[in-house]
This record gives structure tokens, C-alpha cells and sequence, in this order.
């Protein structure tokens, strides 16, 4: 019995993951820097690594990716650690991979694919699902012809496929039936979340997104703001799906602050098209708080991957906070001389032990400043969902009460100013100004 339960339990699969090293790469990681993100995302993946290496060229070969020499040289490293895949650190062409598949006999997966397979096992919403089989389709599209090359001119179907469709062909049309149908479930479920959103845009409070590399902190920093119990754990792509909570700032202010999917550095395509609603959360935000781990030796080139990324989504002109997460582990000298180069304004917090907080909320007031108008309303006594909402979303203060109406005076959101402009009072000029 107990050798049954033994022999059906799910076999781990021991990785060996190969790069190529061609000097530090666009996003200002070396190869080995890079290689040691790929082993954590075969961790993450549920993988054993069981060991790395890299070859030194100056780009990798186009039909086969790494040398002969080298292929040949790991093919007995391979056997040695008795590993059940290899993991490249790339995106490799289909013609890449199936030579390599080819020539160590066993299964061979890119970057791209580790990634879509983490996205996958996390996804929990019916549209994170959507999404993630989205981008696995596109990933997979441009592979089908290598995939079934080996299949010969088959014969149609009634019904099934016209006379003379190759297997390939069959496939492709599949493909792009599921693409059309999950574009159609896509659209339901976003049309929910749309809603929600108008909704809560109707509701005139500044928009704040966290936006940051993975497993800088993001969630746990949303939770100590709001006091949400989203899932934050050492582990890359926890976050899927975006979460939004109301909070309000010590100044009275309220905001609504966004919680979402962390980026790496070489973001499969693939996936920022395929998970372009969730983006779309970034960049309609009035405010970016972009989380790094400041503890981390790589955090300057952490920061600049998420500006490219947020180029990439069309987010690059928001006003940003950089908030320097993990204070408490300590910050190396790499990340005291970037700051220094920084324009944008630097909170140091920890998430975790919740220090810094109120730096960090008073800085948010500060650049959502920009957002808010000093006012005089009146509003007529009779409208009450008019004078609640008034003295809810901003710090408005009532100075009397008079036959036309309820007097306030104060700091709002120049949303909820041109909302209720009707009872604006707008100054007359004196003859002195
Ligand atoms: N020491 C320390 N650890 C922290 C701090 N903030 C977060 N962490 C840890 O960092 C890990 C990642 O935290 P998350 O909040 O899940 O990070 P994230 O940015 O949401 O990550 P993804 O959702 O995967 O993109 C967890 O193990 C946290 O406990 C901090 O201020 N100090
Ligand atoms: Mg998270």
C-alpha cells in the first residue's frame, strides 16, 4: 500500500538551468544575476534545481542557441545529476528548442514558459484564468508549425476540417476558435469588473496603484495600509488579481489604493498583452507608489525593469512615489548612491514591521495635492447624500447654516469639485485684486 502511495505521488522534477552569458543584459542584470532569478522561479515553479551553468558568447546561435561543444559537454552533466528538464534562461525560437529537446533526449522549457506555468498555477479568478490561457495561446501560436511539422498532409473532415488541411492547419483553426471564445468570456467577466470600476470612478477619490518588481512587498505594504489580509509570501508572482481598498489619509483625505501584479525583469510579451485589463489598473491611477526591496543588491535595476515595464503599458508620465521597502533588513551602498539620482520623492518604510507609514501617507498627500482645490459649497439643507458625500471625501468643515443651505469650507478633490460645482461658490474679485 505504502509503495503504491510512494510510486503515485507526484515525481519532483530536478532542473538544470542554462544561460548564455553575453555581458549585463537591457535591464542591467549579468547572466549569472539572472540565472539565480530563473532558480527562483523554478522554486516558485515547484521544480528542484540541481544545478546552473552558462556559456560565454558574445549572442546566441541562431539555429541552436548554445554551441555544439557546449550541448554536447552538458549532455553528460545532464545524466550526472539524472535531471528530468532543462530550463534556458531566454525565450527560445521553436527551432531552438526542439534541437536541444532533441539532442539531451528530454524535456526542454524557455523563461517565457517557466513564467506562464507560475501565472498559471496561481491564477484564482475566472479572469486570471482567462487571461493566463490567453497568453499561453499566443506563446503557443507561432510553435504549432515546428510542434507538428512531423505530421504529413492529412485528410479532411466533414465538419471537422477542409479537404486537404494539414494537422497544422486543424490546429491553427482551433487555436484561433479558442482565442475568439476566450476574448467572449473575457468580456463577460471584465464587463463586471468595468462596472465596478465606473463605479468607483463616479466616486470622485484619487486612484493610488502599487506598482513594483515581484516580491518587493507590495502586498504586504497594502495590507498594513488598509488592514486587508491580502496573500503576501516569499514567493515571486503571489499577486494575480487586483485588490482595492478605500483608506483615508491623516489628513482627512480618501483614496483608493490598488494592490496587482508584480513585474521581472524579460515580461514575457505574451503576457503583458494577455493581462492587459489587469495592467489597465496602472494606468488609470491618478498616483503610482512604486514598491522596490531596497535590501536587495539589484534594487536600482529592479527599479528601472518597472519603469520599462511601465512604458511598455503606456504609465510611464504618472506621478510616482518610490517607496524603499525592507528597511529593516538594511540598504546597501548601491541603493544610497541611486537615490541620490532620483527625482522623484523617496519614503524608506518597512512593510513588514510597519515603520514609516506616516512618512509615507503624509508624501502621498503631499503629490495628491496637485489633485485638490480649496472650496466653498452650499449646498441646499434637503440634500443630504449631497452634503454626506461632501464631507466624506474631503476635509471640508462646516462654517454655518443659513435659508440657502448648508456652508462648507475646505480642502477637496478637484473631482469632487467639478462634481458638485452647481454649489460651488465661486469668489466675486474685489476691486482690489
Ligand atoms: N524583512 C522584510 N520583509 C518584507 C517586508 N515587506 C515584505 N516582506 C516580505 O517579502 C516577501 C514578499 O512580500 P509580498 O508582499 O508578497 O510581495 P509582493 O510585492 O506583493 O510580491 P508579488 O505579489 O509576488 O509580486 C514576503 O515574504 C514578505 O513577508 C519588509 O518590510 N521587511
Ligand atoms: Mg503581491
Amino acid at each position: 500500500m505504502a509503495k503504491q502511495a510512494a510510486s503515485t505521488a507526484k515525481q519532483v522534477e530536478r532542473a538544470l538551468m542554462f544561460g548564455v552569458d553575453s555581458g549585463t543584459n537591457e535591464f542591467g542584470f549579468s547572466a549569472r544575476e539572472s540565472i539565480q532569478e530563473l532558480c527562483d522561479l523554478a522554486a516558485t515553479a515547484g521544480l528542484q534545481v540541481c544545478g546552473t551553468d552558462l556559456q560565454k558568447l558574445d549572442q546566441p546561435k541562431t539555429g541552436t542557441y548554445f554551441g555544439a561543444g557546449k550541448v554536447a559537454e552538458w549532455a553528460a552533466m545532464i545524466q550526472g545529476c539524472r535531471a528530468n528538464v532543462v530550463v534556458v534562461d531566454d525565450e527560445l525560437r521553436p527551432a531552438q528548442q526542439r534541437y536541444l529537446e532533441e539532442s539531451w533526449n528530454l524535456k526542454v522549457i524557455d523563461r517565457t514558459m517557466l513564467i506562464l506555468d507560475i501565472f498559471a498555477r496561481r491564477a484564482r479568478t475566472s479572469e486570471a484564468k482567462l487571461q493566463i490561457e490567453m497568453a499561453q495561446l499566443e506563446y503557443l501560436f507561432p510553435r504549432l508549425t515546428r510542434m507538428w511539422q512531423h505530421f504529413g498532409q492529412q485528410s479532411g473532415g466533414i465538419g471537422v476540417r477542409g479537404p486537404g488541411e494539414t494537422q497544422l492547419e486543424v490546429d491553427r483553426r482551433r487555436n484561433r476558435l479558442r482565442v475568439a471564445q476566450l476574448k467572449k468570456q473575457l468580456q463577460k467577466v471584465r464587463g463586471s469588473r468595468e462596472l465596478y470600476r465606473n463605479r468607483r470612478q463616479a466616486v470622485p477619490v484619487p486612484v493610488v496603484s502599487l506598482v513594483g518588481y515581484t516580491n518587493a512587498g507590495k502586498s504586504t505594504l497594502f495590507n498594513a495600509l488598509t488592514q486587508a489580509a491580502v496573500l503576501a509570501e516569499d514567493k515571486l508572482f503571489a499577486t494575480l488579481d487586483p485588490t482595492t481598498r478605500h483608506i483615508r489619509l491623516a489628513n482627512g483625505q480618501k483614496i483608493l489604493l490598488t494592490d496587482t501584479v508584480g513585474f521581472i525583469q524579460k515580461l514575457p510579451h505574451s503576457l503583458i498583452s494577455g493581462f492587459h485589463a489587469t495592467l489597465e489598473e496602472v494606468t488609470q491611477a491618478d498616483l503610482l507608489v512604486h514598491v522596490v526591496d531596497a535590501s536587495h543588491p539589484k534594487a536600482p535595476d529592479m527599479v528601472q525593469t518597472v519603469l520599462k515595464v511601465l512604458e511598455d503599458i503606456h504609465a510611464i508620465g504618472l506621478p510616482m512615489v518610490l517607496v524603499a521597502n525592507k528597511a529593516d533588513c538594511g540598504f546597501p551602498y548601491a541603493w544610497q548612491a541611486f537615490i541620490k539620482k532620483l527625482r522623484i520623492p523617496v519614503c524608506a518604510v518597512s512593510a513588514l514591521k510597519a515603520s514609516g507609514l506616516e512618512r509615507l501617507g503624509a508624501t502621498l498627500a503631499e503629490q495628491l495635492r496637485a489633485f485638490r482645490v480649496h472650496g466653498v459649497f452650499c449646498v441646499p439643507a434637503d440634500e443630504g447624500a449631497t452634503l454626506a458625500e461632501l464631507q466624506s471625501c474631503g476635509s471640508l468643515k462646516i462654517t454655518r447654516s443659513d435659508e440657502t443651505g448648508v456652508w462648507l469650507e475646505g480642502w477637496v478633490d478637484k473631482k469632487v469639485a467639478s462634481k458638485y460645482r452647481r454649489w460651488e461658490i465661486v469668489a466675486i474679485p474685489t476691486s482690489s485684486s
